[in-house]
């Protein structure tokens, strides 16, 4: 399933997959607190998620419901990263298995900021299921099983790490990406707040720009290549350039994920879009600001922000009107072409690989 659409192949999952997301993190102490976790042995559902396809009866565990299940770009991207800076050279049990621990390390880093992003974006669904929070008996336990995703990170590099010459790099590269996410979310969410909806916030490309840059290139494009980079003993100083190019595929991604809140289909990318009754700063909207007349306008600024179906399907209306969805395929011609430059002036040809890897794994995605 995960094959389709430019996704991983089944042998990059299963090169994940070598080593189970909880086989990382599998002492006897952490396996007693694991049963302690919120066991729902019947779920509930509240009307609106009763409706849903993906209603049934489900025994769930906090982390088997949101650690795995994702596409697992980032995990993936960590093992095959290393593998193309090892030329094809045969991985030892010792590097598969230390390349499978970071790449869960960022499935439980991505596990972490999506329970938290969808209380705070009042999101339904996730990875064609209800999102965590919304189970009746999780609720807001969910900030707190959040945090609890988020310490694993710290103990399994405690554990399998702690040795190694690049330990502390690794434990600041996962301090620092948090920190560039999290005020990425801030910058995000503080251009909803009620009360300040003017659409200054939402109309400059520069704004839109900053937002996806640390909310979502650092941890889901700069951080799997600079953990590949780590173990294979590399100074991330020295790759400045990567880095860049990496948080640019970033914003390229978020770009794609704005586009497809509005016209992905839930069924394919697992989640119901809610940017425009949130009032995001979404790629869409900036750029039918950019493009509308007056009437238009006025109909955005009416419509825009709204927890009503009526003023969502006029949005929807306007961005087809504008013919966002060629404006779309135009900006994804021409930054494919811009990275793909910027690429190819990499020295490192092993380099260059896993960056065009990466880019071939999102380019015209659908989910
Ligand atoms: C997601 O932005 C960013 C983080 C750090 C989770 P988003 O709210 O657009 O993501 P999604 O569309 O998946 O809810
Ligand atoms: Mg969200
Ligand atoms: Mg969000
Ligand atoms: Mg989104």
């Amino acid at each position: 399933k995960a094959s389709l659409d430019r996704g991983a192949t089944e042998e990059q999952i299963a090169g994940l997959q070598s080593w189970k997301y909880k086989d990382v993190e599998n002492s006897p102490k952490n396996n007693e607190i694991q049963e302690c976790c919120i066991c729902l042995a019947k779920y509930k559902d509240k009307e609106e998620i009763r409706k849903l396809p993906w209603d049934r009866e489900i025994k769930v565990k906090m982390m088997d419901y949101n650690v795995p299940g994702g596409k697992l770009n980032r995990g993936i991207s960590v093992v095959d990263s290393y593998k193309l800076l090892k030329l094809g050279k045969e991985l030892t049990d010792d590097e598969v298995f230390l390349a499978c621990s970071l790449g869960w390390c960022i499935e439980w880093l991505q596990a972490y900021f999506l329970v938290l992003d969808d209380i705070m974006d009042g999101s339904h669904t996730r990875r064609g299921q209800p999102c965590w929070f919304r189970l009746p008996k999780v609720g807001m336990i969910a900030v707190n099983d959040g945090i609890i995703l988020r310490n694993h990170i710290s103990r399994i590099l405690k554990k399998h790490f702690k040795g190694k010459p690049y330990y502390v790099d690794l434990v600041d590269l996962f301090n620092e990406v948090e920190f560039q996410t999290a005020h990425g979310q801030m910058i995000d969410l503080i251009t909803t707040l009620v009360g300040e909806k003017t659409y200054q916030n939402i109309q400059c490309l520069c704004k839109h720009h900053r937002i996806v840059k640390y909310k979502t290139g650092y941890y889901s494009f700069y951080l799997p290549v600079a953990c590949a980079l780590l173990i294979f003993g590399e100074n991330l100083d020295q790759h400045v350039n990567v880095k860049d190019i990496l948080v640019d595929m970033g914003t390229y991604f978020q770009v794609q994920d704005d586009y497809l809140d509005c016209f992905g289909d839930p069924e394919v990318i697992g989640k119901i879009g809610t940017d425009i009754e949130d009032f995001k700063c979404s790629w869409l909207v900036v750029k039918a600001l950019e493009l509308c007349n007056e009437d238009q306008k006025k109909s955005l600024y009416e419509n825009y922000g709204k927890d009503d179906p009526v003023c969502v399907a006029k949005v929807k209306d306007i961005y087809k009107a504008l013919k966002l969805q060629d404006v779309y395929l135009e900006y994804e011609s021409k930054i494919y072409e811009k990275i793909i430059n910027s690429i190819e002036a990499v020295p490192r040809k092993e380099v260059q690989a896993v960056l065009k890897s990466f880019l071939a794994k999102i380019y015209k995605r659908q989910k």
